[in-house]
């Protein structure tokens, strides 16, 4: 049987972003989050399909929309990635939304701004036009908090690292300078996604994080290697390791917010604080800690990030169950 999926192929701030115009499964569930639980049961070949090679890279990312299932809100939007069907991804949203407005899949009830139901609660979305191009895309987030500070793990290679867990969408472990870890430049990228790999499974061990409202997102998935910044009029410098063999050429949504609450926390940041981010390839979104707030009793922020995304093509990808690597493959 062959399975067709109509896309829309993009990047945002270098990240790809494969938006699947048509071929989306009919899920169950009355929430976003529920219907991300019966994605992974029943399609997770769709993911791992789309993703993974010979249709996809280390790096693939992207999503599917939806009719939201709550009032109020204009458009649904479920995930897929390398990594999983993640709560939440900041990246993926401003590609999808972007791409979604410019070709007319998303119908805003009114300019410039859009609720949108993810997995991991209900985000807002400003966004700028020019003529047929969306220019910039602005999300206030869920709420972001720090989940676990100073966790000592021992990774091989590496040695004894102090490492913080934040919440902004996705579990981060904030590795900051230290010991042999001295920067991102220093490092090179093949070395950030093996000790990746080496620190998410240290900081599995160790701890197990729970969203405060929505237990089915839980646990470390990312790895967020925070530096400082290196162009000018930035603030911070990070690159994020997910999947398996992925760093992220955005500077990462999700993350970006996690950093933001976790530098709140710490008393760096504060309300009204503008935080301008490089990736590991010096593209940039602006942050901002938009509010102080609370989830399930634990104390957080808003957090909000800028950035924009550019549509390379179409691209009708086929899933076809005669060919032996119909659900994908990766290499290690
Ligand atoms: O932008 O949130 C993000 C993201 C998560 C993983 C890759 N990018």
């Amino acid at each position: 049987m062959r399975h067709t999926f109509f896309c829309i192929d993009g990047h945002t701030a270098g990240n790809p972003v494969r938006l699947v115009a048509g071929g989306a499964p009919l899920l169950k569930g009355g929430s976003m989050s529920e219907r991300r639980q019966d994605f992974l049961t029943r399609f997770d070949w769709i993911r791992t399909g789309l993703c993974f090679e010979p249709r996809g890279h280390a790096m693939m990312s992207g999503g599917f929309l939806y009719p939201p299932t709550l009032p109020d809100t204009d458009i649904g939007i479920l995930f897929i990635e390398t990594s999983g069907c993640l709560p939440m991804c900041g990246h993926g949203t401003i590609g999808m939304i972007t791409f979604g407005l410019e070709h007319g899949l998303i119908q805003p009830r009114g300019p410039g701004r859009l609720k949108v139901e993810v997995p991991a609660g209900v985000i807002d979305i400003a966004y700028e036009t020019e003529g047929d191009r969306v220019t910039a895309v602005r999300i206030t987030n869920v709420p972001a908090y720090v989940a676990a500070k100073g966790v000592k793990i021992e990774v091989e290679g590496l040695g004894p690292l102090t490492v913080d867990v934040a919440y902004g969408g996705n579990y981060y472990a904030i590795v900051e300078p230290q010991g042999p870890y001295t920067g991102l430049d220093d490092m090179g990228a093949e070395w950030l996604v093996e000790m990746g790999r080496r620190v998410r499974a240290a900081m599995q061990d160790a701890v197990e994080p729970v969203h405060p409202l929505d237990p089915t997102i839980r646990g470390v998935s990312h790895v967020l290697w925070a530096d400082k910044p290196r162009g000018e009029g930035a603030d911070g410098r990070n690159a994020v390791f997910y999947g398996e063999g992925a760093i992220d050429r955005s500077p990462c949504g999700t993350g970006t917010s996690a950093r933001l609450a976790h530098l709140a926390d710490r008393g760096t940041l504060k309300p009204g604080d503008r935080f301008v981010h490089e990736s590991y390839i010096g593209s940039r979104f602006i942050g901002r800690v938009e509010a102080a707030a609370e989830l399930g009793g634990v104390p957080a922020i808003i957090p909000s990030i800028e950035g924009s995304a550019i549509a390379t093509g179409f691209n009708t990808i086929w899933i076809d169950r005669a060919d032996p690597f119909w659900k994908g493959f990766a290499v290690q």
